[in-house]
């Protein structure tokens, strides 16, 4: 049969001296940087995106607001704010450096042409001009960002010329240099529309594959498959590929957990802060100040400032009016608009209008299908919120990620927090940005394409200092392409075996193995299912359960290149469950309740656990080990900073 005619690719090697992996904000940020700092060298320069650039990653769908943008506030502001919404524990030199620079990267994309929206009187004058953005918060400004990410892929391309862009080539794996275990020589992919394997040499790359999504069994299930919050295409490749590596992670047990409206998983931040709409219980109460002296239980008061608190608290008091039966909460999208409209003439009513749909159409174009099927008019009626399943990602709300080297020009700076090259990770050779880099969230789409920015300078440093270096691979071609291609060969060889291709004992579709990790992690790891609780004993058998899955990812099948893409992608999600699993293990305290909860240790601990925790994993042995490291504060907290804030942090050797 013609079809299954492909269990013998054809081998394409390449050597450059920078391998941008990944083709999202953070590499396209890489991309546009680093044709600047190779200027005038012979530096061959490649990206490779498992995608289309132009509508990959995260933003493919576009967005509609920007949400790190400094304007007239002081980066060590912003420093405060990412360190109190994340639980007091984050890397303020990663943060203050993303702060810094990230408005020139806000200018670069007005250039390209972004539609900012700007303030009554401002229209047609860029930011650099002193057009005054609208805000939505403090933080963020909003945009028509619908072609946001093809406006930035273009520069991309522009910049690197399309003969050094790869498309459509997912990488399984990074490979060791033969000489030296501590440093990376190269990358391994294929091809999801040719029969083709990719191997890669190089000096360094920037390993910048987004987060993790669909490791939780989702909420959609059935005809809803398929839909979730952050994008389904980004599968955990950052933090397996980097930890089989033997790159130190770090704070892999955060977790984001979006409060979104229900189903289609639309945004809400655009609603509460530029519509100021409230959100409210079955009974039409304001439960975030009912239940604001409830934080008092367990230390999360301790987190709060009266009624400003971190997104982790906002769900948690959402979480308990659930849990205890006063459900379902509303977003009272009709009183907001009501109250907007009281000023406003009936053009402008409708104009407003427009915009409640277009927040929607601009990011998450299935919320408006379900306002469009369930009838739904935002200024008529009110829609639902749900806590979503639980994505890893180290660019929104969340910091999982991996320890990266820092700037060393701030002054305070602990030395554990830089040791080389910035955004590099404890390998050699090895950089992240945007998801990948643990420890300092709320970077969002613009920090992320300036942290590939910040890396990019690096990285032509590191090729530069390297120059006489030549990458040789740890593993043979042959080697590399048999295990590529391990799920074609099992199914091409047991195929026959059985009449329907789905049931057959020696193999297991990619479709299946996603299922089970999916119940694995929801039933003992804190999914919805336990309303986000776990303990060491449901995390005992999650390891067990994990374990066998993983031996039984060996026997998964690829009938066709869709299926070889899936395969591999799960069995990176479940390195990066694993590590998501261990990490919640080891931190013996509820850091982010909210986002999920130990039910054996309800407290926040700050004794004991305001410290990161870093962790390794040994691809040979199957190993993890586990380390605390020091939290080091470098921006003074300001007065009305919460208590928690103003803990110095756990002492730790
Ligand atoms: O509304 C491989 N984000 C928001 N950011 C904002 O600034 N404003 C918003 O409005 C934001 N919101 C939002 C956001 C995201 C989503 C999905 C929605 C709403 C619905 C967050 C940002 O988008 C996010 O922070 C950045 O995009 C992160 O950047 P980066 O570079 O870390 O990840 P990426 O852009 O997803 O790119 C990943 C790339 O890797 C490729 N890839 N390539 C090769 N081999 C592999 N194995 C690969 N695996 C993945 C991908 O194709 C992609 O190119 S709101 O909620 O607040
Ligand atoms: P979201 O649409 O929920 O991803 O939020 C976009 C931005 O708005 C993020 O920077 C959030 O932290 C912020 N945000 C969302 N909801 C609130 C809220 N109720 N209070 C303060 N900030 C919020």
């Amino acid at each position: 049969m013609a079809e299954y005619e492909f269990g013998n690719p054809e081998i394409v090697e390449e050597e450059v001296d920078i391998l941008i992996i990944g083709g999202g904000m953070a590499a396209c940020g890489c991309a546009v940087e680093i044709v600047q700092w190779a200027d005038g060298t012979d530096l061959k320069i490649k990206l490779v995106d498992k995608a289309a650039l132009s509508r990959s990653g995260a933003v493919a769908q576009g967005l509609s607001a920007i949400n790190t943008y400094m304007g007239e506030n002081d980066p060590a502001d912003y420093v405060r704010y990412v360190r109190g919404d994340l639980m007091g524990i984050v890397r303020e030199d990663l943060v203050y450096d993303v702060g810094r620079h990230v408005d020139s990267s806000v200018h670069l994309f007005e250039e390209w042409g972004l539609p900012i929206w700007k303030q009554p009187g401002d229209e047609g004058k860029k930011l650099v001009e002193g057009g005054k953005p609208v805000r939505s918060g403090r933080w963020q400004i909003m945009i028509n960002g619908e072609s946001y990410k093809w406006i930035v892929a273009e520069a991309a391309k522009k910049a690197l010329g399309m003969e050094n862009i790869q498309e459509r080539v997912f990488i399984v794996k990074l490979v060791k240099d033969k000489n030296d275990p501590e440093r990376v020589a190269g990358a391994v992919g294929f091809s999801v529309r040719e029969h083709k394997v990719y191997v890669y040499k190089f000096k360094c790359c920037l390993l910048a594959c987004g987060g993790a999504v669909n490791v939780f069994r989702p909420r959609s299930v059935g005809e809803g498959t398929g839909r979730a919050w952050y994008p389904v295409w980004n599968a955990g490749s950052t933090y397996a590929m980097a930890l089989e590596v033997g790159a130190e992670a770090t704070m892999m047990e955060n977790r984001f957990v979006p409060a979104r409206f229900k189903d289609g998983y639309g945004p809400v931040g655009a609603w509460f802060l530029l519509f100021k709409a409230k959100a409210m219980n079955a009974y039409g109460e304001d439960y975030q100040t009912k239940n604001a002296h409830t934080l008092e239980e367990h230390g999360y008061g301790r987190y709060a400032n009266g009624p400003k608190m971190g997104t982790c608290l906002r769900n948690h008091l959402m979480m308990k009016e659930m849990r205890e039966g006063r459900g379902p909460i509303f977003m009272d999208t009709p009183t907001a608009m009501a109250k907007l409209a009281e000023t406003m003439t009936p053009k402008e009513i409708k104009h407003l209008e427009a915009e409640a749909w277009e927040d929607f159409l601009d990011m998450t174009i299935a919320q408006c299908g379900i306002w469009a099927g369930e009838n739904i008019e935002p200024d008529k009626k009110m829609s639902e919120l749900m806590p979503t399943e639980p994505y890893l990602l180290g660019s929104h709300a969340g910091c999982a990620g991996l320890w990266v080297s820092g700037p060393e020009d701030l002054p305070g700076v602990p030395d554990h927090y830089h040791w080389g090259y910035r955004a590099m990770t404890t390998v050699k050779g090895l950089f992240t940005a945007g998801d990948g880099v643990g420890a300092s969230g709320h970077k969002f789409s613009s920090g992320a394409f300036t942290e590939g920015r910040i890396a990019a300078k690096a990285m032509v440093k590191f090729a530069l200092d390297n120059k006489d270096w030549k990458p040789e691979l740890a593993k043979s071609v042959d080697e590399l392409v048999k295990e590529i291609y391990q799920p074609v060969m099992t199914f091409l060889e047991h195929k026959d075996y059985t009449t329907a291709i789905d049931v057959n004992p020696h193999y297991i579709t990619p479709k299946m193995l996603q299922f089970r990790l999916q119940k694995i992690m929801d039933e003992y790891v804190g999914g919805v299912a336990t309303w986000y609780q776990t303990n060491a004993k449901m995390m005992e058998i999650a390891e067990q359960k994990l374990q066998m899955l993983k031996e039984d990812s060996l026997k998964m099948r690829a009938k066709d290149l869709h299926e070889l893409l899936r395969a591999w992608e799960n069995y990176h999600r479940i390195i990066a469950a694993e590590a998501h699993l261990k990490h919640i293990k080891f931190r013996e305290e509820s850091r982010y309740p909210g986002y999920y909860y130990r039910t054996d240790f309800m407290d926040i601990d700050d004794d004991n656990w305001k410290c990161f925790v870093n962790s390794k994993y040994n691809a040979e042995t199957g190993e993890w080990t586990f380390r605390k490291v020091p939290y080091v504060q470098l921006i003074k907290p300001a007065d009305d900073e919460p208590e928690g804030i103003k803990h110095p942090g756990a002492k730790v050797a």
